[in-house]
């Protein structure tokens, strides 16, 4: 088998914008002029010849506020379609379902600061000392403060090592463990029962759902020693106030939204919701991906979290748009892809993602990228996707180099400031999006990022509360804010300790979500689960993090235990062959032992040297769109002609 090579490939800015004058060909420098006339007139094709449903947009979580602002109104307005999604749905797209469903609003429920000031920490399936490593400081500073913390992941990662106690389940029984948990809570007596019956629905139907996982069934199914999950049990529920907070071993997975219900059920049943200090919080992926969903950057939403089915809502924008807004929800980045491979979607204007190697399944995802007609990429870097694109626009970076506001995981909404002069003839993402809407017939002026903010503030009620000066005041605010001169809640939900049913509002209703495993199942052929996630040294595709060369930068390993390297022979640094039922890649072995036998980890941070997602499988969530990233079926084989790869570090 032919050596990978594994030099770190070198991405530069975008400094000009390129086009490519027939399918094949090549990608040539263009003028600005000529590059926009082009993106304009696929467009402007498409929807001529195919209607507004033939084009989609992907918005970009790291861009600001204000650009998703505007990228989504350049779909609802120019293009005439919802068709608008971004990376939210390769991630956290089944906490917002589940969230919404059960409070009527997809943001976590509390802030940082409550976090320093808790009882109980709960991180369930999330890395966050590596992967949201300022929000850890919040939780040392917990600990520090005397609050307990423990932490359910199948790998004894680096957070759990901070944990009092690390429950380490098989991949895919995160539902199992928390009926287990939430039996046990019942059979002890530790549930909350006045708030139960004041502000929650279907407690008697979850009661008889729980009531077969008994501790010992659970410890069968998950792994985990039936003492540990009695011990989470009545830490968790006999705790004053206690956070629960999770990502992505929760959501990536093809019932992500159910194992969101199930977790979501726990803070019912105790009353950890809605009282300062105690809350339920998926700590969200890119900086601004909280901010591009709030701004209707999702195909189901319109700015301001408005549902594009109510009548009122979409009279409103119709109104302050000049426009006529179907009133259906459009194609999720998930339906997008479907209908790539139909021919049913022919142009995408993607602005700062990278589709190409960041879906599950990459070969798939390729081949039906290359199915478009007409493909307009809009980044910082020529990324793979770029090498696909009809027109390649180069865009300032929203970090450092563009004004406007960004969204963090607390809902909190941050001033971000142009500090440094972009490079060559980089121009920021709304001004490229006014230009193409221009050419389209819509003649869109706004001064600056704050006049683009105003109009969004005009329209949304959360966000009303927050002018520019109020955040720089400040240093940001939360939302819902709606009034000018009051200060935002911290925490969300408090109503539902009200006693007056009146201001307490809607129950929270208990998901009844059954157990469902892994899609694609382990075997003889492909005996052992393979889990995908991040390193702190890198991030996501490698665009942004990929290319230095620093002595932190480790490149791709398949991580497995010592058992494990034991039994196939195979020791740190050998590269070796992983398959599974989609595709093959080779990549050195690294030893960790913070994983169990049978268990394996890989990043997808570097798919310019190993592309982990030709290994993934494309099995969505069918309520959220999400693809179950945490949960692939593998072999690996030892390749005869082993060499160890340079600079192996420990
Ligand atoms: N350094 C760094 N930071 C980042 C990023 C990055 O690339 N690099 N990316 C950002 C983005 S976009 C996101 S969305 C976040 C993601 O942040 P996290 O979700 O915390 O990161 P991951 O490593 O993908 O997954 C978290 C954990 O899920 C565990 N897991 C796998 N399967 C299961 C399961 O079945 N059940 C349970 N309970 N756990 C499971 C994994 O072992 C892993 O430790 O990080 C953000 N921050
Ligand atoms: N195997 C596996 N695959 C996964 C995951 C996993 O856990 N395992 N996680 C999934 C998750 S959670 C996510 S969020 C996705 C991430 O998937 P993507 O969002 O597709 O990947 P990124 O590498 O974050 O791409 C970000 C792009 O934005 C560009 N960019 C940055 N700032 C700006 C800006 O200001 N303007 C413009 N125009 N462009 C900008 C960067 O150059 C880069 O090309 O990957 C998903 N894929
Ligand atoms: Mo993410």
């Amino acid at each position: 088998m032919k050596k990978r090579d594994r030099t770190p490939k070198t991405y530069s800015r975008l400094t000009h914008p390129m086009v490519r004058d027939e399918k094949n060909g090549p990608l040539r420098r263009a003028t600005w002029d000529e590059a926009l006339a082009k993106a304009a007139e696929g467009f402007r094709r498409t929807r001529t010849e195919h209607g507004p449903d033939a084009f989609a947009m992907l918005s970009c979580a790291r861009a600001t506020n204000e650009m998703n602002y505007v990228a989504q109104k350049f779909t609802r307005v120019v293009m005439g379609t919802n068709n608008v999604d971004s990376c939210n749905r390769t991630c956290h797209a089944p906490s917002v379902a589940g969230l919404s469903a059960v409070f009527g609003s997809g943001g976590g429920t509390s802030s940082y600061e409550e976090v320093e000031h808790t009882d109980f920490i709960l991180m369930w399936g999330s890395n966050a000392r590596f992967a949201h490593p300022i929000f850890f400081q919040h939780v040392l500073k917990g600990i520090r403060n005397g609050a307990r913390m423990y932490a359910v992941d199948p790998r004894r990662t680096s957070t759990a090592e901070w944990a009092e106690s690390w429950l380490g389940l098989n991949v895919g029984t995160d539902i199992p463990l928390a009926h287990a948990v939430g039996r046990e809570i019942i059979a002890a007596g530790l549930h909350n029962k006045a708030f139960i019956e004041r502000a929650t629905t279907g407690f008697e139907e979850y009661k008889k759902l729980v009531e077969p996982w008994t501790l010992s069934l659970a410890e069968k199914v998950t792994g985990v020693p039936a003492a540990a999950i009695k011990d989470l049990a009545h830490a968790y529920a006999s705790a004053e106030r206690a956070q629960l907070c999770w990502t992505l071993g929760i959501t990536e997975h093809h019932n992500g939204t159910d194992n969101v219900r199930a977790l979501i059920n726990l803070s019912l049943l105790t009353g950890h919701v809605g009282r300062w200090g105690a809350g339920v919080q998926p700590l969200r992926g890119q900086n601004n991906v909280q901010g591009g969903g709030d701004m209707g950057a999702i195909p189901n939403r319109l700015p301001g979290f408005q549902d594009i089915l109510d009548d009122g809502h979409r009279a409103k924008f119709e109104s302050a748009w000049d426009v006529v807004i179907q009133p259906k929800y459009g194609m999720t980045l998930t339906d997008m892809f479907e209908a790539m491979e139909h021919g049913e979607l022919k142009a995408v204007y993607c602005i700062g993602e990278n589709p190409a190697q960041s879906e599950a399944d990459s070969d798939q995802a390729l081949r039906r990228l290359k199915n478009l007609d007409h493909l307009v990429v809009q980044d910082i870097f020529l990324t793979k996707t770029a090498e696909l694109a009809d027109v390649v626009l180069p865009a300032t970076a929203a970090w450092a180099e563009t004004d406007g506001t960004t969204t963090n995981s607390e809902r909190r909404v941050q001033r971000v400031r142009a500090a440094l002069t972009p490079p060559g003839e980089a121009r920021e993402d709304i001004e490229i999006i006014c230009d193409i809407a221009g050419l389209l017939g819509h003649d869109w002026k706004w001064a600056d990022a704050q006049a683009v903010w105003d109009e969004l503030r005009s329209l949304s009620p959360d966000h009303f509360g927050m002018t520019y000066d109020r955040l720089d005041a400040h240093q940001g605010l939360q939302w819902p804010c709606p009034d000018t001169d009051k200060l935002p809640s911290s925490f969300l939900h408090g109503r539902l300790w009200e006693t007056d049913p009146e201001r307490r509002g809607k129950p929270a209703a208990f998901g009844l979500v059954e157990h469902d495993p892994p899609v694609d199942l382990t075997d003889e052929n492909f005996p052992i689960r393979l889990t995908t996630g991040r390193r702190l040294d890198s991030y996501n595709t490698g665009v942004q993090s990929g290319s230095f060369a620093s002595p932190l930068r480790r490149g791709e390993y398949i991580e497995l235990c010592p058992e494990d390297a034991e039994r196939l022979g195979v020791r740190v640094g050998e590269e070796v062959r992983v398959a599974s039922r989609r595709g093959t890649v080779t990549a050195p072995v690294w030893v960790d032992p913070g994983l169990r036998p049978g268990l394996a980890f890989m990043t997808f941070h570097f798919p310019d040297e190993v592309d982990t997602n030709q290994l993934t499988i494309e099995a969505n969530c069918p309520i959220a769109g999400t693809a179950e990233f945490k949960a692939s079926a593998i072999r690996i084989e030892k390749l005869h002609a082993n060499e160890p790869v340079a600079a192996v570090r420990s």
